[in-house]
């Protein structure tokens, strides 16, 4: 097949066991005969390398019969990227939102793809019309298509070169179980693991309120005030609509009561089994029941203030790949893998995947009726086949989901070295859900998003919803855990530490799970819920869940802002 476009070359080089730097498919593609130089470059390239570099490109281009016109050759040559396949590819682009949208406030515009009022927000994806936005004229300097909604792939030789560099780059993992599991699934660690939450989450509430323990409390005479800090244990409505809140600390529990009447009824609706709370209020007579005046979550400092990057890089945020799918959206997945060989995604520098890269097998009943891959290794051989069509040059993070050949119960270990074994040809990195990964200094909460099934089930539709999964991400970040509420979807494996409480505020949040795209700001934190690469199932159509496929979030790591590329 003629090589003149850079996904026709990515998809040539996948197919013979490469993966390749970006500049050395820019180059390749710039060749007088790409063809050849692939060939030479391919030759040149030692036995047991596995990604095709600049290097080995430079070094096929130098030898006289594959001469180019390119001096040097990144400059002149211009491939032609703007061919009718890259030109269907070319995606659409939209804003994100970067208005803090406090909760108890009015809701502000946010980035859900479903947001009905467009009329407040700019950056619906499904109201952008790619007719409009891909003939546009490329934009060739990078650093202002950040502020364009119309930047088209850009041609590599048109385009201004920003010089990359590796150097600059860091990444930092934190909170990963990984290698760390202690568990053993007995009781006694699962009183531990609470023990821990509580004592971790009770830290964040102590500065609001003045703690007495349980057992203090129930000494006390009647009619004092009291305050308590404890993990919800039971929520029941009495008979006469009021709520009784049954509060546990390390020393026993003690009921409190919310009146129907008092403004923080409302917030009883937000109450998830096992998360930790404080109130303060007044003892009943006889000292057996606390009447609460406020409710208090751990919460994110409205003050907060996210770290930045100290340069103009990027990170795509993607989940749920689920190749070995029949619905997997190969097609979308590969406009998505070659833009990112385009001077356009130049600034991509990073790549977070948060769970689900495969289908896996017997996750969901039924389910293998709609494999096409039916062999877990085969399904990683897969993924990494897809996953060696992104630049080499690209730092990939990635956590499982509750598709991948891990354990379900969360915290998830990283992959094993089997499976790291296969997916061994982009040294991606590899680490469990949850994780803190630190880009250039902004950290990101990466956790797959299982809760969110609980959160969206348990809570009004206006505090969580499918349509506005970043809404969930608030609730979790208010409560300052990732998935608080156990027994349900969510299975918890008990461990000395409680790895899913969010100890540290993150300045990004990024889960998946839902396969819905929204994003917005929760007291500064930026919650993104990123899509999915798989078109809706039998069973998502049995419950009308649909899925927002083929969408790449790519956020700035040194303004925090968003924009969402749609590739399908
Ligand atoms: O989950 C994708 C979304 O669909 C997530 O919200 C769970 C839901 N889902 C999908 N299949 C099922 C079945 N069979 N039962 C219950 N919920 C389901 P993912 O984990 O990516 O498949
Ligand atoms: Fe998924
Ligand atoms: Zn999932």
């Amino acid at each position: 097949m003629p090589l003149e476009t850079p996904s026709r070359i990515v998809q040539e080089l996948v197919r013979r066991g490469y993966n390749a730097e970006r500049e050395a498919v820019t180059l390749l593609a710039g060749a007088a005969n790409p063809s050849l130089a692939l060939e030479r470059a391919v030759e040149r390239a030692p036995d047991d390398a596995l990604r095709l570099t600049t290097e080995h490109v430079r070094a096929a281009l130098d030898d006289g019969a594959l001469a180019t016109d390119a001096d040097p050759p990144v400059s002149t040559g211009t491939p032609p990227v703007q061919s009718s396949e890259s030109e269907d590819s070319s995606p659409v682009e939209t804003k994100g939102s970067n208005e803090p949208s406090p909760m108890a406030n009015a809701p502000s515009a946010t980035g859900a793809p479903a947001t009905t009022d467009t009329s407040t927000t700019t950056d619906t994806p499904a109201t952008t019309d790619a007719s409009t936005t891909t003939d546009t004229p490329a934009t060739t300097d990078a650093s202002t298509t950040r502020d364009t909604q119309t930047a088209t792939d850009a041609s590599p030789a048109a385009a201004t070169r920003r010089s990359r560099d590796p150097g600059r780059r860091s990444v930092e993992i934190d909170g990963d179980v990984t290698g760390r599991s202690t568990g053993t699934g007995e009781y006694g660690q699962f009183v531990t693991t609470f023990r821990d939450r509580y004592e971790r989450l009770s830290k964040l509430l102590r500065g609001r309120v003045n703690h007495r323990p349980a057992e203090a409390i129930a000494k006390m005479s009647g009619g004092s005030d009291a305050e308590m800090i404890g993990l919800v244990n039971d929520v029941r409505s009495t008979a006469s609509g009021h709520w009784l809140v049954e509060l546990e600390d390390t020393t026993g529990t003690f009921p409190c009561l919310v009146m129907k009447n008092k403004g923080i009824a409302d917030l009883v609706d937000e109450l998830l089994m096992d998360e930790c709370v404080a109130v303060q209020g007044t003892l009943s007579d006889d000292a057996g029941i606390l009447f609460v005046d406020s409710l208090h979550f751990p919460d994110v400092p409205r003050t907060y203030r996210p770290s930045t990057a100290d340069r103009h890089v990027q990170a795509a945020l993607v989940s749920d790949v689920h190749v070995g799918s029949q619905e997997f959206m190969l097609d979308a997945w590969q406009r998505f893998t070659s833009w990112l060989h385009t001077e356009e995604a130049e600034a991509v520098e990073y790549l977070l995947l948060a769970g689900d890269m495969v289908e896996g097998v017997g996750i969901y009943p039924n389910q293998d009726e709609e494999l096409s891959i039916v062999d877990i290794y085969d399904q990683y051989e897969a993924f990494s086949e897809h996953l060696k069509e992104v630049p080499g040059d690209v730092e990939i993070v990635m956590i499982p989901g509750n598709h991948d050949a891990v354990r379900l119960a969360e915290p998830q270990p990283g992959f094993d070295e089997e499976l790291r074994g296969i997916m061994s040809a982009h040294d991606a990195r590899v680490t469990g859900n949850p994780s803190t990964v630190t880009v250039e200094g902004v950290s990101v909460l990466m956790y797959h998003g299982v809760s969110l099934d609980e959160v969206i089930a348990e809570l009004p539709s206006e505090k969580a919803s499918y349509d506005e999964p970043h809404r969930a991400m608030y609730q979790l970040l208010k409560k300052r855990h990732v998935a608080p509420q156990y027994g349900g979807h969510m299975r918890l494996a008990p461990e000395e530490k409680d790895y899913l409480v969010i100890e540290d505020v993150p300045d990004v949040f990024h889960t998946g799970h839902v396969h819905k795209l929204g994003w917005g700001k929760y007291h500064n934190v930026l919650a993104v819920n990123s899509g999915c690469w798989q078109a809706q199932t039998a069973f998502q159509k049995s419950v009308n869940i649909d899925p927002d496929s083929g969408y790449a979030p790519i956020l700035d790591l040194d303004t925090l802002d968003m924009t969402v590329r749609k590739f399908s």
